[in-house]
Order: structure tokens, then C-alpha cells, then sequence
């Protein structure tokens, strides 16, 4: 198992729209332990492949409270069967844009399809948070990150915050 670097906004990897897993096999459940072990180091309760810049349709969600067993769920090729029309406000944040939260409405609760790891079709139910982050890691899969759902204006300045934060730490660029 390794720890993969994080991509991070505005790298245009992150709007990448990802491929369909073909195989369940051991590459992938590698794969997956990566994401894993990434997402635990951040640490974070979900990671999508593209977001260490493998551009496939998988994501990992782990929502145990600290100090409680670990509860890793591994979603192979994902797809929203069914939202509701009740909606829920979560405040979120992205690995791939640290240090910035703001509220998101979203269906308060999904149905989704998926393979596990072990390639088997499973469905889901979700609520509460595992809803929340199901929606958020299947958006990244898509190319979609949570700051497309706020306004353009707090959009805007996050984009522009990150862009100068980028070219502050491109080697060469000096002051003066
Ligand atoms: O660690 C994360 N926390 C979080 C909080 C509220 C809603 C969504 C998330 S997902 C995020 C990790 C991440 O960036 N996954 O793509
Ligand atoms: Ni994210």
C-alpha cells in the first residue's frame, strides 16, 4: 500500500470525466487500498481515483468517528438510481481544495448501484452524510467539484485564490 500525492485545484486533471472500470481484478483492488490509505493519511471520509490522477470510475468512503473500528466501503462504477426531492445543506470540504468549506444543498438521500471490491453488483440507500459524500465522489468521477454548486461570485474567488497559490510555488517565479 502507498500514499499517493493529492491533485489539487485548478489542475485541469481534476475535470477529467472518468472511464468505466472493465475489471475487478487485483490492479484494482490495489488501486483501491491506495485510495484508502491516501484518504486515511489526509485524512479525509472520501477520496475519488481522479483525485490522486487515476481518471476511473471509483471511489472510497470511510464515516468512522475517530477511535471507532475503521468502516472502508470501496464504489466501483457508481450511478445514481434515484434522489429525493428532500434536500439536505452539508457544509463540505475537498482534499483538492484544502482549507475551503462552504454549505451545499443536495437530494438528502440517494439510491446508487455499484460493484464492490469483490466485483459484486450491490445497491445502496443512502442518507444523512454517506449521502452527502456518495454525491460529492460520484461529481468528481464526473469532472464536477463541490464549489459548482455555490455561487459563481464565492467560486470565483476560490479559483483565483488557488490559481495565485499554484504560481506562487512554480520554481523560478521570484519576486521582483
Ligand atoms: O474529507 C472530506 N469531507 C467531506 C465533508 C463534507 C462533504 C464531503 C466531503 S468529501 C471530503 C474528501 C474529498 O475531497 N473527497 O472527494
Ligand atoms: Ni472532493
Amino acid at each position: 500500500m502507498s500514499i499517493k500525492p493529492l491533485i489539487i485545484l485548478p489542475d485541469p486533471v481534476l475535470r477529467q470525466v472518468s472511464k468505466p472500470v472493465e475489471r475487478v481484478d487485483a490492479d484494482l483492488r490495489k488501486l483501491a487500498d491506495d485510495m484508502l490509505e491516501t484518504m486515511y493519511d489526509a485524512p479525509g471520509i472520501g477520496l475519488a481515483a481522479i483525485q490522486i490522477g487515476e481518471p476511473r470510475r471509483l471511489l472510497v468512503i470511510d464515516l468512522a468517528k475517530e477511535g471507532e473500528e475503521p468502516q472502508p466501503h470501496v464504489f466501483i462504477n457508481p450511478e445514481v438510481l434515484e434522489s429525493s426531492d428532500q434536500r439536505s445543506v452539508y457544509e463540505e470540504g475537498c482534499l483538492s481544495i484544502p482549507d475551503y468549506y462552504a454549505e451545499v444543498e443536495r437530494p438528502a438521500s440517494v439510491r446508487v448501484k455499484y460493484l464492490d471490491r469483490d466485483g459484486k453488483l450491490q445497491e445502496i440507500q443512502a442518507e444523512g452524510l454517506m449521502a452527502t459524500c456518495l454525491q460529492h465522489e460520484i461529481d468528481h468521477l464526473n469532472g464536477v467539484l463541490f464549489i459548482d454548486h455555490i455561487s459563481k461570485l464565492k467560486r470565483d474567488m476560490v479559483v483565483r485564490k488557488f490559481k495565485k497559490l499554484a504560481k506562487d510555488k512554480v520554481p523560478g517565479k521570484m519576486v521582483g
